[in-house]
């Protein structure tokens, strides 16, 4: 597939995909999801991936749906919202969630709508300083959605998901690391540098193992304490039985840097 929308490498284990329509604050049409969920199939085909960078083009992350498709004129039919988040945003955020390789994603400006809570559904999310995330859905009379709902109250606790949700307030990239929401709040000119840093640590780290960490955590919020030691357990077998672990324990007794596959 060509890419019009984004723009996709993959080098050196590291997977990236830009938002790449930046006068429109990088908001999703169709034809953008169309090319993140292919770009999203690469990745999750291509063993050599072992992180993902989602970041933005120009002054903003993402600026959620693309209001322009929205602005239907007076009299015509609505546009089925539904179909288009079971089309598109599910899709998306439960691909995001599932690959099996941590994602971390680079919020260089802002985030608002549905760009928001795709941010919040990567793994690692570092922001600029003057970037800022903005549940902008209350603004045009619609839910955060994207798995705001979810997302929110699970990270910063009822009291202020709500405030963000009603209320449609700006919140700043330093405020939204002090509350949790965010791994990371970087100075301007660190964003690049430690999202390198970061993405290149992560390139050469036991994957399968992150990957099992990651899924155990998003599963904890359906479970009980006994489910989660199952799982746990199950999952610790396999990776038990994994090359990366022998490497990992090898390379700790023999006091070298482990040289992880990935598997
Ligand atoms: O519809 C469905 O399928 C259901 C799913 C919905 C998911 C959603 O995401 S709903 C929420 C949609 N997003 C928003 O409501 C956010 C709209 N944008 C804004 O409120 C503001 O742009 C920001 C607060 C994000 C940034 O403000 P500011 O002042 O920094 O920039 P700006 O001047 O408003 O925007 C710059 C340009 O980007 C501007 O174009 P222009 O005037 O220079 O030609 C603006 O129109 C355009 N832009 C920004 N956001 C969108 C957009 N164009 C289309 N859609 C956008 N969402």
């Amino acid at each position: 597939m060509t890419y019009e929308h984004i723009l996709f490498s993959s080098e050196a284990g590291v997977a990236r995909i830009t938002l790449n329509r930046p006068d429109r604050l990088n908001s999703f049409n169709d034809a953008m999801h169309a090319e993140v969920r292919d770009a999203l199939a690469c990745v999750r085909g291509e063993p050599s991936s072992r992180v993902l960078l989602l970041t933005g083009a120009g002054r903003g992350f993402c600026a959620g749906q693309d209001l322009a498709d929205r602005a239907v004129a007076p009299g015509a039919e609505a546009v089925d919202l539904g179909a288009s988040i079971e089309r598109n945003y599910k899709p998306l955020i439960l691909a995001l969630r599932s690959l099996p390789l941590p994602v971390v994603c680079a919020v260089n400006g802002v985030a608002a709508g549905a760009g928001a809570n795709i941010a919040l559904a990567c793994d690692l999310v570092i922001a600029a300083r003057s970037a800022s995330f903005i549940q902008a859905f209350s603004r045009i009379g619609l839910i955060p959605d994207s798995g705001g709902t979810y997302f929110l109250p699970r990270l910063v606790g009822t009291a202020r998901a709500m405030g963000l949700a009603l209320l449609g307030d700006k919140l700043s990239a330093e405020q939204a690391a002090q509350w949790g929401l965010i791994w990371q709040c970087v100075e301007d000119a660190e964003l690049v540098p430690a999202v390198e840093k970061l993405t290149a640590a992560l390139a050469v780290a036991p994957t399968a193992g992150l990957a099992a960490a990651k899924r155990a955590i998003y599963a904890s919020a359906g479970h009980g304490l006994e489910a989660q030691l199952d799982l746990e357990r199950d999952l610790q077998r396999t990776l038990g039985y994994g090359a990366d672990y022998r490497e990992g324990v090898a390379a700790f007794t023999e006091k070298r840097p482990p040289r992880f596959t990935g598997r």
